[in-house]
Formats: structure tokens, sequence, C-alpha cells
């Protein structure tokens, strides 16, 4: 993850203050399963040096937090990952990596009170674990687009993670490597544009297709 990590960011980029100028925030949220790659993700495309609350993960918590397929991880987010993308002078976008597992969903209704859209990671190895996420946009009207991160496991065709999903077919689907800011720039890139078709097209908008 560093050498990806590192190749990405200069170091001044991540220290550049919030121009005062800036008064449109606009908030992203990156959800998806315990594992899936949202903390990293925030990491590699934030310019400021981004707020999370990484928690090293202790044997109790094993009980807690399904670790079976991510077994090199060793650290939990507790409450939110936060970042920050200057878009312009004025505009401001704001990311939260939110917490994937069970005992936060609680927090998640608020969460997407005011949202543009999310983005939801996929770990093809669990893809099981990105149901609820979706449910939940889709539940909440909240635009958003699927992300599967590469983490070397089976590869599947678009159609079968579509399937997997119960995807509708207007919802874009990309590959991406959470790691590289490149990748994950790519991703709120596919976002943006998606929201955008969106409410360029009023009939969809108004039938309630915003998902
Ligand atoms: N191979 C690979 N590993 C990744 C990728 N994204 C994240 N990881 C690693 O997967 C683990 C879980 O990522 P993390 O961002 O903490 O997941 P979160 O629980 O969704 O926040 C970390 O050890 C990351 O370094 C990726 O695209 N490819
Ligand atoms: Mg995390």
């Amino acid at each position: 993850m560093d050498s990806a990590t590192s190749e990405t960011r200069p170091a001044a980029e991540t220290r550049t203050p919030l121009g005062a100028s800036a008064d449109n925030g606009l908030k992203i949220v990156v959800v998806g399963g315990f594992g899936a790659g949202k903390t990293t993700m925030v990491r590699s495309v934030s310019e400021i040096r981004p707020l999370n609350t990484e928690e090293t993960m202790t044997q109790a918590g094993e009980a807690v937090d399904d670790i079976s397929g991510v077994r090199g991880k060793t650290a939990t987010t507790v409450a939110f990952d936060f970042g920050r993308i200057t878009l312009d002078s004025r505009n401001v976008l704001y990311l939260f990596g939110a917490p994937g597992q069970e005992r936060f969903w609680f927090l998640w209704d608020r969460l997407f009170s005011g949202t543009l859209g999310a983005v939801v990671l996929v770990d093809t190895r669990r893809i099981d674990d990105s149901w609820y996420a979706i449910d939940r946009l889709e539940k909440h009207g909240t635009p958003f687009i699927v992300a599967c991160n590469d983490f070397g496991g089976p590869t599947f065709t678009p159609q079968q993670i579509r399937e997997a999903l119960d995807l509708d077919p207007h919802v874009p689907l990309v590959n991406c490597d959470a790691r590289s800011r490149e990748s994950s720039k790519i991703v709120l890139i596919t976002l943006v544009e998606h929201i955008r078709s969106l409410y360029a097209d009023p009939a969809r908008a108004s039938r309630q297709e915003l998902v």
C-alpha cells in the first residue's frame, strides 16, 4: 500500500490550506464492507492529511470485526475517514469514509443526508459485504457508483458482479486500485459524471431514478 500511496501525492500538497473564498462544500461518501479499502481511498485522494480514526485491532475485536478474507488488516476505522479536495476557488469536495461494520449502520442515514453521491467499494472476495450499502443508498435515493477494488482476488465479469449485487443497469461499475491516487480520482470523476448525467435528464430525476 505505502509504495503506491507515496508514488502519488506530492508532499507539499498534503498541507494545502483551504482558500478563504471556498464557500461551497460538496459531500461525497465512500462506503463498502469492512476492509474494502475505504480508508485507503480517502487517504490516497485527499489533499490534506486525512483525519481518520484507525485503531489497532485487538484480539477482543476479532469477534466484532469479521477479519476472514482480510487477514493482513491490522487497523479498523472506529468513526469516519475525512478528506478534502479543492475543485476550484469556490468548490470544495469533502470525502467521508463511512465505517462498514454493522454496529455503525445507525449512523448511515444521517450521513447520507445532503450527500451529493456515494462510491460503493467492493472487494470481489467478499462481494456480499457491499450489499447493505447499496440497499441503503437506493432507499435514500442517493446517486452512487460501484468501484471494484483490486485485491488480486478472483476476477469476475462485470455482468457477474452486477448480478451478485443486483445492480441496476444504469449504475456505473468500474475497477480501481484504492492505493493509487490516479485510480481513485477516476472513480470520483465517474461518480460526478454519473450525477451530472442524472440531473441533466429531468425525466429520470422526476421518476425517482436517481440511483
Ligand atoms: N491489494 C490491495 N490492497 C488494498 C487496496 N486497497 C486497500 N488495500 C489494503 O487493504 C486493507 C484494508 O483497507 P482499508 O482501507 O483499511 O479498508 P476499510 O476497512 O474499507 O477502510 C489495508 O491493509 C490496505 O492497505 C487495493 O486496491 N489493493
Ligand atoms: Mg477504514
